[in-house]
């Protein structure tokens, strides 16, 4: 870890802005926290900025309880551009899923753990794919500076890594492990009792049985193209859901926001290199990224009316993709026969 590194090239900066990538998550949330410290204890004033929106329940309750500090490009971009320092956590200038302006301004702080092809033009640069969470990786900072782990940033930093390995299982590290372990005597635990059963919306009911009744599934893959949706992270919260289901090792989930088509991909194969699967699926169409068991990505679409044969193609191309001697063929998961042992559900028709 290269301490000094990341010292000289905030040194003598007054204002620094963190930028998490739009529609930030919580393992995003809790490393720009945690490098918003580690910067004002070199003397800078920080502020935490995002682009998109909060969308999943757990991870607005988590700013909430948590007060942390952030604000919405949205709102408030140009007075922000005015700073002289710039760092992004959990993504990369150019990426394509965050609001920095790389074409205009250079970043001084790049620290990130998904893969990229060429790497990033900033001052600072600590990228490693190895890494299960780039929470992890900003700690390791904050805790070499030797500097104080609030209630509220330790609560952040738990759910950040129990949320992106979901709960450990899922592209996990010995260091996120033990970063765990080491915050979690200070954890406000009915705060992440909290954060992890939140109430929830009428429309995330909505898109769950909207998913539910438009979801394909093949023997082992799963395919929902839902339409149009509020934001990007509805996409990503129904591709988690269906990732469970049995028998299947492959989902890819699709969206509609104004102007784009969001595609979330899971696998439940811990080698099955899905950001390498996104970025194929996409070509030059769309952008990218993600890490082995998960991946995101988006193809722009103008209109509604270009939705069904765009996603025609994203199922084609991916079934192909999967790289299976047939192509699976798909059917909707309410045609199948429940393997049910009333009689009378066992009988009763999909409306
Ligand atoms: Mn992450």
């Amino acid at each position: 870890m290269d301490l000094k590194g990341l010292e000289e090239s905030l040194a003598g900066g007054r204002r620094l802005l963190v930028y998490l990538h739009d529609n930030p998550d919580p393992d995003c949330l809790a490393a720009g926290w945690l490098l918003a410290s580690v910067g004002k204890s070199f003397g800078l004033k920080p502020v935490l900025v995002y682009g998109g929106r909060l969308g999943r329940a757990e991870n607005r309750v988590m700013v909430k309880l948590l007060k942390i500090p952030l604000r919405s490009l949205e709102k408030s971009r140009p007075r922000l551009l005015k700073s002289d320092r710039f760092a992004m956590v959990d993504s990369q200038p150019g990426a394509g899923n965050n609001s920095f302006p790389h074409q205009s301004r250079r970043c001084h702080v790049v620290i990130d753990h998904h893969p990229s092809k060429t790497r990033p033009t900033a001052d600072f640069v600590d990228i490693q794919p190895d890494m299960g969470c780039c929470t992890t990786m900003v700690l390791a900072y904050h805790q070499a500076l030797g500097l104080e782990l609030s209630a509220d940033l330790a609560t952040a930093v738990a759910y950040a890594i129990i949320s992106e390995t979901q709960d450990m299982g899922r592209e996990t590290t010995r260091a996120d492990q033990e970063a765990y372990m080491q915050v979690f005597p200070k954890v406000r635990l009915r705060v992440l009792g909290s954060i992890r059963h939140p109430v929830r919306s009428r429309a995330y009911f909505q898109n769950v049985a909207r998913a539910m009744s438009r979801v394909m599934v093949g023997r082992h893959t799963c395919v929902c193209h839902m339409g149009p949706v509020e934001s990007a992270e509805v996409v990503a919260e129904v591709a988690d859901l269906f990732a469970a289901m049995e028998r299947i090792s492959w989902c890819m989930v699709s969206g509609l926001v104004p102007g784009q088509i969001h595609i979330s991909m899971r696998s439940r194969r811990p080698e099955a290199r899905a950001e390498r699967i996104m970025r194929q699926l996409l070509g030059r169409q769309g952008k990218g990224g993600g890490h082995g068991m998960i991946a995101g990505g988006l193809m722009s679409c103008a209109c509604l009316e270009d939705y069904p044969e765009r996603a025609k193609y994203l199922t084609e191309r991916f079934l192909k993709l999967l790289g299976r001697r047939q192509p699976e063929r798909l059917h909707l998961l309410l045609e199948e026969v429940a393997d049910c042992a009333n009689p009378i559900l066992a009988r009763a028709e999909p409306e």
